[in-house]
């Protein structure tokens, strides 16, 4: 057969590359990078011949699983038709509802959602019908406080300042990971060579990260940082431009109000206040002030390692604070928002925070969803409004979620469960049900997230790579189907949505850059493919006030909600800082959370579920490179190979998240290979932000320990605690 040349943008991570597959009929034999693609250039890493690891998988499910031995036995499964596993499915559902009320359904939605293109168009329908409170998803265990902070000062939840740092001088850069991570809520491929081309401008690039990462071992500068501790540092960075005047310019002035209240709000943070907190001297923290305010164009960016901390949404709110009160906001090489062709701004609503609480521990909603560290608690405490049944769509929250531990045996106690997954994996083997969709080089793909918070504006519809196979479905005809049948069941009305290429179509008509909006591109799907490698929209633009959704168009700096924190903030900066060692999280550029081990070119190579340590910390408990160290903290303890390495700040510790898959009923051949531990076993679901529900996956409190009496174990063995 000839061989077909197809153009696709990934859908892995949120660097959006865009690809170049061949295929020789059913069969993949080459994955490129597009050279053609406006944002990407040509750039790709390792993960992208994963999609060809995904589609061939023999453990990837391809018909949808009844599970046939009871709750507390041995996982076991039998494959069913679509026909039957939809009817049970809205059955279950509907029942649900029906006999014990709205909020006895759970739904957690994982990180996928947002990177399926189906999903996102699809899922709210259904549960608009079903009309929980007990929503979760994963944003609460990762960006749940950059939505807070973009609602606060600009008043919608997506508005979320993109770094650009293609026309950067001066780049400042708290616990994000990007040369691992290949950024968030920064797409930005190639982001190696845009910190290099930012270098040879003569910009530079300064990390602030308890661990020498990746990233940190290119910038001109690295500061270890006591874990949790960034709000302190942030604080006095904020109290060191305002003291020492170096506000400005006056663009943003005439848009801003409340800057007395905030400077009065961080008046006692002076740098020598929060050194012995950060570990960062303070004439250190004064350099990096002046650097800061002395660049033409400067970026301040924080990612996971400053958002899953018990200061989550602080650190974010301050972080913008900075860039506005530098003038840095919505200027060339500061942090822009995007004009994407569909955009998610104008198209939802802007959000809102703590209408509601959720029943147990009165944690507060965002966006109608519960922090998820909660949701063992709803499944296991009795009373009205508990959660019998759980919807799972696209996550692991056994793995992904502070104490999978506990989630893990809460859902023994479920009544029912279903997952909506391709995986039998260590969440969805306590389902019911498990409806796997079809391949997604099966499906079409635009990017409706992950435009929005591009480095350049660029639009790229992919078809799909391979025809569906017969018999399987998409995700949103799952969820269209799910739909009818439950809106049957209850007695309710249900329209089903049209395919997720004609609501594309309708964004892209009615966004920016689209007829309905007197645009000259009349941009709508038929235009976008034409340009199979991806529509160049051009660099982000200035567009203050106009983009601004607060109700006058202004920004308010003394939001109540931060400035009360600032007072927690403050409590801190009294008491002595605790000592003992405190774990983080990492990531690899060859992982992706806890979906991506069961692929043999990924996962190959040395062990990487290590506990990297500080050989000092080793020496001091006497504990040898390699050796079995059991880590414990409040919440549980876990065995697992200590790896010496002079890139940790000593007192903190490493350990990757997404591993433990050597646990009882998971079908992931190579994935059980490779076991390795469940960083979430340690972590705790009630060590949060307590300003937004947020995890606190990053400083968490452990003991490490040598093991001696028992040699490491090798395999599937080494997760089963
Ligand atoms: N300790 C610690 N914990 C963390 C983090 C950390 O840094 N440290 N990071 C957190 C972050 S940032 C995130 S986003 C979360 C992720 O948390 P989750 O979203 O809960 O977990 P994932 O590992 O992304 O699991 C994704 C699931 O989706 C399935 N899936 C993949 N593609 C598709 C698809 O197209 N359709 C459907 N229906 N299913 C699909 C996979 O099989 C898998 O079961 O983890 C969080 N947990
Ligand atoms: N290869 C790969 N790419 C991914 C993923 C993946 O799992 N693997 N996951 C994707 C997802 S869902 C997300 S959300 C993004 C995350 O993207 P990033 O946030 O860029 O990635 P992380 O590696 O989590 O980076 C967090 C950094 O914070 C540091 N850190 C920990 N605690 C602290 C602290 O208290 N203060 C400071 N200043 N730093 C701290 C850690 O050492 C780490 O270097 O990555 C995405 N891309
Ligand atoms: S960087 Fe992300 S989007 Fe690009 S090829 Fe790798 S996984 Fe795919
Ligand atoms: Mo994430």
């Amino acid at each position: 057969m000839p061989i077909t040349t197809h153009r696709r943008a990934c859908h892995l991570c949120e660097a959006i590359c865009g690809l170049v597959i061949e295929t020789d009929g059913d069969e993949i034999r080459r994955i490129k990078g597009d050279p053609q693609d406006p944002l990407s250039r040509g750039h790709i890493c390792p993960k992208a011949v994963a999609l060809q690891d995904i589609h061939t998988d023999p453990d990837r499910l391809r018909r949808p699983l009844r599970r046939i031995s009871a709750r507390g036995e041995e996982p076991r499964f039998e494959e069913i038709d679509w026909e039957t596993a939809l009817t049970l499915a809205a059955d279950g559902l509907a029942d649900t509802v029906s006999r014990h009320g709205v909020d006895s359904l759970g739904v957690y939605l994982g990180n996928p959602t947002v990177h399926n293109l189906g999903m996102m168009t699809h899922q709210g329908a259904l549960f608009r019908l079903l009309r929980t409170r007990n929503r979760f998803s994963a944003t609460s265990v990762d960006q749940l406080p950059h939505h807070l902070a973009a609602l606060w000062l600009f008043g919608h939840k997506f508005l979320l300042p993109i770094p650009d740092i293609d026309r950067s001088q001066y780049f400042l850069m708290l616990g994000a990971n990007p040369i691992a991570s290949n950024g968030s809520l920064w797409s930005v491929p190639d982001v190696r060579r845009r910190i290099r081309d930012l270098q040879s401008r003569g910009g530079r690039l300064v990390v602030i990260d308890p661990r020498r990462t990746e990233t940190a071992a290119i910038a001109d500068r690295h500061h270890f940082i006591h874990p949790g501790s960034d709000a302190l540092f942030l604080a006095a960075l904020l109290h060191t431009l305002l003291r020492e005047e170096r506000t400005g310019p006056r663009a943003l002035e005439a848009l801003t109000e409340g800057l007395e209240a905030v400077s009065e709000a961080v008046a006692d943070f002076s740098p020598e206040a929060v050194a012995p907190h950060t570990g960062i001297p303070a004439q250190a923290l004064r350099e990096i002030a002046r650097e800061f305010a002395a660049a033409e164009a400067a970026i301040c960016y924080g990612r996971m390692g400053v958002s899953t901390t018990h200061f989550g949404a602080l650190n974010q709110w301050l972080i913008q604070v900075i860039n506005i009160v530098t003038g840095n906001l919505d200027r060339a090489g500061g942090s822009l928002f995007s004009s994407p062709a569909v955009d998610q701004v104008t198209a939802t609503g802007p959000g809102g925070f703590a209408r509601s609480h959720s029943r147990v521990r009165g944690l507060p909603e965002f966006d109608r969803e519960l922090p998820v560290a909660a949701l063992a608690e709803e499944i296991t405490t009795p009373g009205e409004g508990r959660i019998r049944a759980l919807f799972v769509g696209a996550g692991n929250p056994v793995l992904s979620t502070p104490n999978g531990r506990q989630l893990d045996q809460a859902l023994e106690q479920l009544d029912w469960m279903v997952c909506l997954d391709p995986y039998l994996n260590e969440t969805t083997c306590h389902a019911d049900l498990i409806l796997p969709p079809c391949s997604p080089l099966e499906s079409g793909h635009y990017d409706l997230a992950f435009h929005l918070n591009a480095v350049r504006n660029t639009a790229r519809y992919s078809p799909p790579v391979f025809p569906k196979p017969a018999g399987s479905l998409y995700d949103w005809e799952i969820f269209n189907a799910l739909g009818e049948k439950v809106a049957g069941r209850l007695g309710q009305d249900w329209q089903a949505w049209p395919p997720p290429e004609d609501l594309v179509d309708q964004g892209l008509r009615h966004g920016p850059y689209g007829a309905a909006q007197g645009h000259p591109l009349g941009l709508d799907l038929a235009t976008l493919r034409e340009h199979p490698s991806g529509l160049d929209l051009g660099p982000l633009q200035s567009q203050l006030p106009g983009r601004l959704r607060t109700p006058d168009q202004r920004i308010h700096l003394d939001h109540p909600l931060p400035l009360q924190d600032l007072e927690r903030l403050r409590q801190e900066l009294q008491a002595p800082r605790e000592s003992g060692l405190r774990l983080i999280g990492r990531r690899h550029i060859r992982s992706n959370n806890s979906w991506m081990h069961n692929y043999h070119r990924l996962i190959k190579g040395r062990d990487r579920c290590t506990l990297l340590m500080h050989p000092q910390d080793m020496r001091h408990l006497h504990i040898g490179d390699g050796q079995d160290v059991r880590v414990s903290s409040r919440v549980g303890s876990l065995t697992v190979p200590a790896e010496a390495s002079e890139d940790m700040m000593p007192g903190v510790v490493s350990l990757p998240h997404g591993y433990g898959h050597g646990r009882r009923g998971v079908q992931l051949g190579i994935a059980q290979q490779h076991a390795g531990v469940s960083c979430n076993d340690l972590t705790d679901d009630h060590w949060l932000d307590a300003l937004s529900g947020n995890a606190a996956l990053n400083g968490v409190a452990v003991s490490v320990a040598p093991v001696t009496d028992s040699p490491s174990i090798p395999g599937p063995l080494v997760g089963m605690e």
